[in-house]
């Protein structure tokens, strides 16, 4: 390790493209036999890619991502038997059978030359498909209507900026130039391009969140408000039980004659 390795070099700014988002298909009548459940009524994938794509038919992925990270921990709704799901090694994915949408907690964690804490980000697993708020479909369609849609993609473009970084991991950086994303928009097309009338439909809602989903963040929020309430409540209560106790030591000590031995 050269001497220079673990000092910081102030001032630099170095950010690295990556995706996150989920794709889903509905599941045929012959795969939901097969399924762990018969309740579950779709596949999907859940990852942490490069935005440049291999090939046409993937989202992201050309990119192998582990000279900087180290590892992905993508945490499931507690329903599922075990909810966390750990990758040292790409593909960072958790492929999974289901029938409800939720968030999932990403956390990314980096090499150890990167001496960066590890970073999370959250996504909702959206199964069913885009549909415009506003516009008289229902908000979730039947299985039969939405398998014929096709698969259902979300996916969020981020950058990860790291300041001042080690010169180790700037080389390492360095050394691993992002693949660009083309010029050119390829498939898949972003949900308003290739559906116009959702953005008249949508004016001035957002179509990406449905009720249902302000709905679970409202009940989320309130447990949050819940919670927050319960454990002022217990702190007030050890507050004033050790104020008490305060109390009762300053008078045995006054009842001493204020010694302190
Ligand atoms: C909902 N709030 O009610 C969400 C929860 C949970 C989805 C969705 C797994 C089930 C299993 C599964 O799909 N959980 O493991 O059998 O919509």
């Amino acid at each position: 390790m050269a001497s220079n390795d673990r000092v910081r070099q102030r001032g630099i700014t170095i950010h690295r493209p990556i995706i996150y988002g989920n794709t889903a298909v509905v599941l045929t009548q012959q795969e939901r036999e097969t399924v762990p459940s018969p309740d579950h009524t779709h596949r999907w994938t859940v990852a942490v890619r490069s935005p440049a794509s291999a090939d046409s038919e993937t989202v992201g992925g050309k990119d192998d991502l582990s000279y900087f990270i180290k590892r992905v921990t993508f945490k499931l709704h507690d329903t599922y038997t075990v909810p966390s799901r750990t990758f040292d090694k790409p593909p960072f994915e958790v492929t999974e059978t289901g029938w409800g949408e939720f968030e999932i907690q990403i956390r990314i964690n980096f090499v150890p030359e990167s001496g960066e804490k590890a970073v999370v980000v959250y996504h909702h697993l959206k199964l069913h498909p885009w549909t415009a708020a506003g516009s008289n479909d229902p908000e979730i369609p039947p299985l039969e209507v939405a398998m014929k849609m096709g698969p259902v993609h979300s996916w969020q473009y981020d950058e990860i900026v790291f300041h001042d970084p080690f010169q180790s991991f700037l080389n390492i950086l360095t050394a691993h130039p992002p693949t660009a994303l083309p010029r050119h928009k390829s498939r898949p097309v972003p949900f308003h391009t290739a559906n116009p009338a959702s953005l008249e439909a949508s004016r001035g809602g957002v179509p990406e969140f449905t009720q249902q989903m302000e709905r679970e963040e409202a009940e989320r929020l309130e447990a949050a408000r819940k919670a927050v309430v319960a454990e002022t409540d217990n702190w007030r209560g050890r507050l004033i039980g050790k104020e008490k106790e305060l109390e009762k030591l300053k008078r045995l000590l006054e009842a001493r004659g204020g010694s302190t031995d």
